[in-house]
């Protein structure tokens, strides 16, 4: 995948405004995140951040097809000094649309904990690691992983994680129960999907990556030269305003084909998106490789739209519905770049809203 580096360029220019900060240890802080969360919690007076971050950062169904194994790391700090703390407990859980995937107490010395996630088609998730008796907690640190082999990692979307801290600077040392931070954060893996369209008798290959949830209903409208799709998603705005939500979509268009254009515009629920939304990677000269960058304000932004547009109607819309198509005039982020060109500089809206990161 040449857009590999591109992408991580774009998230890495995005993470910032995904740091969560919660100041009270009790509550949890929620997010529909992706390869990394740094969340922040205090215990004592002391503020202590836990880092949640997937390697490689892109992991999509078809990599993991493909044998990929992510390793997680989760490494405790002082958030005032950035001193990694040792002699770590962590009760972790994953789980993914509300289902419990696994549940168990790990350790590192080091304070750097990570697990290698390894897919497969096992009923139950199996953990290889050294056992400490007396934690009884599996033992590991990023140079020796501990190992989660079963139904994990297997399916795009998003999991949870909810990470309680059971000791810190003591192996023997628990801390009370109401004193330990619990930390919750998300990382996703992306949905791959590829369509051959037919277009004047032609053959198109698309594909398509979400890093948000499944795409279905994929077509191309043949008058008004565009690409549908949808996608499932909860608009309610009480939901949204909690939750850290970013929506990724990546759709590779072939070039030459009537699809491509030197820009593009889209629409989501038939409201139109300003052309910063969509970036437009041209690295390859094969294909146009057209970003959907949804930050949280454009989503309640787009989320007050369709309230009021579904006012009329009595269903509220449980679906975000794309449109994407050529556009003569549109200038998209990135369009500029020429083949073989790896650097782009984008502007993203920081601003986060309320209650997000990018403080
Ligand atoms: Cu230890």
């Amino acid at each position: 995948m040449k857009d590999i580096g591109l992408i991580v360029s774009i998230l890495f220019t995005i993470f910032p405004m995904l740091f969560v900060t919660t100041t009270f240890t009790y509550i949890p802080t929620f997010g529909d995140g992706l390869f990394m969360e740094e969340l922040s919690a205090s215990m004592a007076g002391r503020d202590i951040s836990l880092l949640i971050k997937m390697s490689p950062p892109v992991v999509t169904t078809e990599t993991l097809k493909g044998g990929q194994t992510p390793l997680i790391q989760f490494r405790l700090s002082d958030t005032a000094t950035n001193e990694t703390l040792k002699h770590v407990t962590y009760l972790i859980e994953i789980e993914k649309n509300g289902k419990r995937l696994l549940l168990d107490t790990f350790h590192s010395h080091s304070g750097n904990l990570g697990i290698k996630m390894r897919p497969s088609s096992a009923e139950h998730i199996t953990i290889n690691g050294e056992q400490d008796p007396i934690l009884a907690a599996y033992t590991g640190d990023m140079e020796h992983p501990v190992s989660a082999t079963g139904p994990i990692f297997a399916e795009g979307g998003l999991y949870h994680f909810i990470v309680t801290i059971e000791t810190i600077d003591f192996d023997r040392t628990f801390l009370p129960t109401d004193k330990q931070p619990v930390y919750e954060g998300w990382l996703s893996v992306g949905y791959t999907l590829d369509k051959d369209l037919q277009i004047n008798g032609a053959s198109y290959p698309i594909q398509t990556l979400s890093y948000y949830d499944i795409l279905k209903n994929f077509t191309y409208d043949s008058p008004k030269n565009e690409l549908q799709f949808a996608m499932p998603f909860d608009w309610n705005l009480d939901r949204l305003k909690k939750v850290n939500v970013f929506v990724h979509e990546e759709i590779s268009i072939p070039n030459p084909s009537p699809l491509a254009a030197n820009g593009y515009e889209g629409t989501v629920n038939n409201i139109n998106l300003s052309p910063n939304l969509l970036m437009l990677d041209r690295t390859n000269s094969t294909k146009d490789v057209v970003h959907f960058m949804l930050t949280k304000p454009v989503i309640l932004d787009l989320a007050q739209k369709v309230a009021d547009n579904s006012k009329n109607n009595q269903n509220m819309t449980n679906e975000m519905i794309f449109t994407l198509s050529p556009s003569k005039n549109a200038v998209n982020p990135g369009s500029m770049v020429g083949p073989n060109s790896m650097n782009m500089s984008m502007n993203m809206p920081m601003n986060n809203g309320s209650g997000g990161g990018g403080m």
